[in-house]
């Protein structure tokens, strides 16, 4: 049976060991990485950014699509090429954020549930026709006291599950990304579970609402403990536990897990995408990456909102997106490489 336009898309983002750069970030979080090396940002200055990291020459080697913020979208390079184009003549995918960020949800104190389902439907008709082919939806679920409730596991599928409808019926490839973050002292065990119940969850209501598996992909965490929790797991234990988590929930008609990185540093992101690559025979999925700081932070420090500094960080971005393209085939030999 000939596969579909959004399944040929599906499998193009994770085919050939490549992988994504979420280049999505809002512009209150782009603020704050801007803010961690000294800038102020500004329109002018994120275009900049973003120009320095899409004609990063030979990126479309290790990277395969782009997620886009909707100001990005809607923005050209310097020589007036907008950014869709100079990504699509390199063949990398142009991809956009379709939600339009998580609020806090009623009757559950200190819990989230992401909002952008109102007029979703044009929205992504015009993005399409804008040139994006992949759309991203990211929900947020935390861990701690009592947290994450029936309401906000329930809230959160069932968002998540109307927009990858959507998102298909418009002819774009949805990224559904349930994220458990690393803020907090959880232990990986409480990772781990918390992460199964999400999964288990999204996936019954992408069911309900009829989402085609086949053309989709899972953007999730990996099974980790939160940040402030003194018990570090090691590489191959972060390794089993993802993947007895995934294996539990998704369907193998999904054809690839894109992890985000979600603040592990750029070393150790790379390192537990490779371990789970490397030692646990046939998948049913693709894993690769759609990361976001564990691909831009180095070149970020290397930039400092200088053109000066742009082939510098070019380099560094280069080098992460090559590491984690290796990584996503399990042949990541360390950094040197
Ligand atoms: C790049 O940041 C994305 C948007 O975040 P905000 O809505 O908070 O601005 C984010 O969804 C990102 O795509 C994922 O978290 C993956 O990025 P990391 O840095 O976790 O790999």
């Amino acid at each position: 049976m000939a596969r579909s336009e959004l399944e040929e898309t599906a499998q193009a983002l994770v085919a050939h060991s490549r992988g994504i750069l979420a280049a999505d970030e809002s512009t209150a979080t782009i603020g704050k990485r801007f803010a961690d090396v000294g800038l102020a940002a500004t329109a002018e200055l994120r275009r900049d950014y973003r120009e320095m990291l899409f004609s990063a020459p030979g990126l479309a080697k290790a990277i395969s699509g782009v997620i886009l913020h909707d100001e990005t979208i809607r923005q050209s390079a310097s020589d007036g090429t907008p950014f869709v184009h100079l990504l699509r003549r390199q063949h990398i995918i142009p991809g956009i954020t379709v939600d339009t960020g998580a609020v806090p949800l009623a009757g559950c104190p200190g819990e989230t549930v992401t909002e952008g389902l109102d007029g979703l439907r044009a929205r992504v008709a015009e993005y399409h026709g804008m040139g994006a082919r992949f759309a991203k939806w990211r929900a947020v679920i935390r861990i701690g006291d009592g947290r994450p409730t029936r309401g906000c596991l329930a809230a959160n599928a069932h968002a998540l599950a109307r927009y990858a409808a959507l998102a298909q019926e418009g002819g774009l490839v949805p990224i559904v990304e349930p994220e458990v973050p690393m803020d907090g002292g959880h232990d990986i065990d409480d990772c781990e579970a918390v992460t199964t119940a999400a999964l288990a969850q999204v996936f019954a209501a992408l069911a309900e609402q009829r989402v085609e598996l086949e053309a989709m992909l899972l953007k999730p965490n990996m099974v980790i403990a939160g940040k402030d929790c003194p018990h570090r797991a090691g590489v191959a234990e972060v390794a089993e536990r993802t993947l007895r988590c995934l294996r539990r929930t998704v369907p193998a008609a999904v054809p690839g897990i894109v992890f985000l990185s979600g603040g592990q540093g750029s070393e150790q992101a790379t390192a537990h995408l490779n371990a789970m690559n490397a030692g646990y025979g046939p998948l049913p999925w693709r894993l690769s990456f759609s990361y976001g700081r564990a691909l831009q932070e180095p070149a970020l420090r290397a930039w400092r909102g200088s053109r000066e500094n742009a082939a510098a960080a070019q380099e560094r971005l280069l080098k992460r997106a090559r590491l984690n393209s290796a990584a996503a085939s399990g042949a990541y030999a360390g950094e040197a490489a």
